[in-house]
Parts: structure tokens; C-alpha cells; sequence
């Protein structure tokens, strides 16, 4: 019995030092003090031992299990010592490894072009002006002198909201307001979002428009031409001639449209410019004394100039970006490009 006792406790020793991990650990000890383990087997056979036997085979066996238990919690913190050795081993992290960069946005071309063209009138004491989207038939066409059977008012162009409201088809309801409210002097840059009924290649029903003007005693037609001239050579860069051309509006008289040589060919000629060596950029003229007086202003004691532009063109100029529709599409790889 001695004998066997001390070969099954060499075994159990011997299991524990083999396990290599927690689980197998667990196993030998469920193999020799579990319901049905070794050692367990031997304490239920203690009943068939004479009187003499039992406490001496009873008192080796406790001595074993004890040595048995003392030798578990010890390989056991090995194993766990183990474990958290290799978990830093595998897991640690290389503080030296680049970071995920955060993603950032940019801004739209359209909005780098308006920027731009804000700064250089800003530049020359121009201020920004803003107003609503939703406009009065006043402000859009009644005091830019477009009277009700006007070709520009055609339903064709313009978003009707009711009979009398419209959706903006110019920025130029915003000046009206400007001039009704403040006296000459003045000078006011107006950039927005535009509606019209126009949807093709080259035409969005939705567009950006800066518009701008300067009213005081005794302003020419010199001062349109230094102005917008400076405008033009500040944008695109020195060195692209400009020329004036006699147009009609409405709200201006006299009119003109302001070309500029071709930024893309130089006025050789190409796609761009159609061949003709120039790019249509502005319109603008002298305020009609119509207009100045809806808004109360005495034409006898003020002159003004004012012009437009339209700014998706002006982007696909300034960048060489050939269709329009990319401007609307969002498409991320466009985008990123500015
Ligand atoms: C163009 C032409 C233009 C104006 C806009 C204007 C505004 C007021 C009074 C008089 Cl309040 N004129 N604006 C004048 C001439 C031309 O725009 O081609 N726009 C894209």
C-alpha cells in the first residue's frame, strides 16, 4: 500500500511539472483529487484497512495530498507568470509606428474662387453683403428696372415659389436692399447662391454669382475699367490683356462685357475660348437711373458702376477643370485635388 502510494504521488508530482498551461494544470489535479481522481480512490479504500493500518496510511495519505496541493499553487503561479510574460510579448504595441492620420476636408473649388475674389475687393474697401435666397419679386426684378413682360422674368428662367416670390435669380436683390438701407458712399461685394431654370452640359438650375458695386458723387466709367481691370490681372495674373465690349442690361446703361485673353492658350486660340483667342469673364455697366431711383437715390447727384460674374466659370478657368457638372457631383477624388 506504502509503496503504491508513493509511486501514484511521484506520478501526480511529475503530471503537475509536465502541464504546460493553466488547463492542463487544471486536468491533473480534477485526475487525482477530482470524485474519481487517484488519490480520491485511495481514501475510499481506507475503510477495508485494519485498525492498525488506517492512521498511518491515513496520515501518508494527507501528508500527500497536502505536498500535492502546495506543489499545484506553485507550478501554478509559474504557468500565470508565463501567460503574462507572453501576452507583453505578443501584444506590445511599437510606440514608434506612424499614427493613423484624421482625415480632413477641403474646401470646394467654388469656395476657394469666391474667397479669392472677396480678398481682392476687399483689398479696395468693397464689403461683403448677404440676403435671402427666397426673394420678392421687388428686389429681384421690379427695381433692376425688369419690368413684368420683361423676356428675363419668363417662367422658362426663373423658380416661381408664388406669384410674387421667387427663388433669387441674381445676387443682385441683395444691393437693393444694401442701397435702400444706407447711404453713398458705398461699396459692396454681393457673392451667393443663384436659381435658375437651366439644366444641360453647361447649365445648373443651382449656381454662385459674386456681384459688386460702388456708388458716390462723380464715379465713371474710367473707374469700372481701373477697378474690374485690376480685378482681372489680380486673379488671373499679370499679363492677360482685357477689353471692353458694348452689351446690354437692364439695370446698367451703358453696358459692357469684359473679356479676358485667353488664360489656357494665351490668345492663340483653342477649345476653351472657342477659337476666338478670349474668355467672356464679366458683365457690368453704369447703374441706370431707373434703378437708383426705386431706391431713392437722386441719379442727378450719384453715379455707380456694377457688375457680375458667374464663379463656377471662373473656377473651371482658374483651375482647368472642363465640365461643370464636377463642381455638383461631390466626388471625393475631384474634391481633394484643391
Ligand atoms: C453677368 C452680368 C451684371 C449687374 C450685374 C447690377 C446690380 C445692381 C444694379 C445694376 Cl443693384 N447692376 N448688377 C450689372 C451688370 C452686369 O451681371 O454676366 N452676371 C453673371
Amino acid at each position: 500500500m506504502k509503496e503504491r502510494l508513493q509511486q501514484l504521488q511521484e506520478d501526480a508530482l511529475s503530471a503537475l511539472q509536465r502541464a504546460e498551461d493553466l488547463k492542463a494544470l487544471q486536468e491533473v489535479r480534477v485526475q487525482v483529487l477530482g470524485k474519481k481522481g487517484s488519490l480520491t480512490e485511495v481514501m475510499k479504500g481506507m475503510r477495508d484497512l485494519t485498525a492498525e493500518e488506517r492512521p498511518v496510511i491515513g496520515h501518508l495519505v494527507n501528508t500527500l495530498k497536502t505536498q500535492f496541493e502546495d506543489t499545484f499553487v506553485v507550478r501554478q503561479s509559474e504557468l500565470q507568470r508565463q501567460d503574462i510574460a507572453a501576452k507583453l510579448a505578443n501584444e506590445k504595441i511599437d510606440v514608434t509606428l506612424p499614427g493613423r492620420r484624421a482625415k480632413s476636408g477641403s474646401l470646394h473649388p467654388v469656395t476657394l474662387v469666391t474667397d479669392e475674389v472677396v480678398e481682392i475687393f476687399s483689398r479696395l474697401g468693397f464689403a461683403v453683403a448677404e440676403g435671402p435666397e427666397i426673394e420678392h419679386d421687388f428686389y429681384n426684378f421690379e427695381a433692376l428696372n425688369i419690368p413684368k413682360d420683361h423676356p428675363a422674368r419668363d417662367m422658362q428662367d426663373t423658380f416661381y415659389i408664388s406669384d410674387d416670390r421667387v427663388l433669387r435669380t441674381h445676387t443682385s436683390p441683395v444691393q437693393i436692399r444694401t442701397m435702400m438701407k444706407h447711404k453713398p458712399p458705398i461699396r459692396i461685394i454681393a457673392p451667393g447662391t443663384v436659381y435658375r431654370r437651366d439644366s444641360d452640359l453647361t447649365h445648373s438650375p443651382m449656381f454662385h454669382q459674386v456681384e459688386g458695386f460702388l456708388v458716390d458723387d462723380r464715379v465713371s466709367f474710367g473707374d469700372l475699367k481701373g477697378i474690374l481691370t485690376h480685378f482681372l490681372n489680380e486673379f488671373f495674373g499679370e499679363g492677360h490683356a482685357v477689353r471692353f465690349r458694348p452689351s446690354f442690361f437692364p439695370f446698367t446703361e451703358p453696358s459692357a462685357e469684359v473679356d479676358i485673353e485667353c488664360v489656357i492658350c494665351g490668345g492663340d486660340g483653342c477649345r476653351v475660348c472657342g477659337k476666338t483667342g478670349w474668355l467672356e469673364i464679366l458683365g457690368c455697366g453704369m447703374i441706370d437711373p431707373a434703378v437708383f431711383n426705386s431706391v431713392d437715390y437722386d441719379p442727378e447727384k450719384f453715379s455707380g458702376f456694377a457688375f457680375g460674374m458667374g464663379l463656377e466659370r471662373m473656377a473651371m478657368l482658374k483651375y482647368g477643370v472642363n465640365d461643370l457638372r464636377l463642381f455638383f457631383e461631390n466626388d471625393l477624388r475631384f474634391l481633394k485635388q484643391f
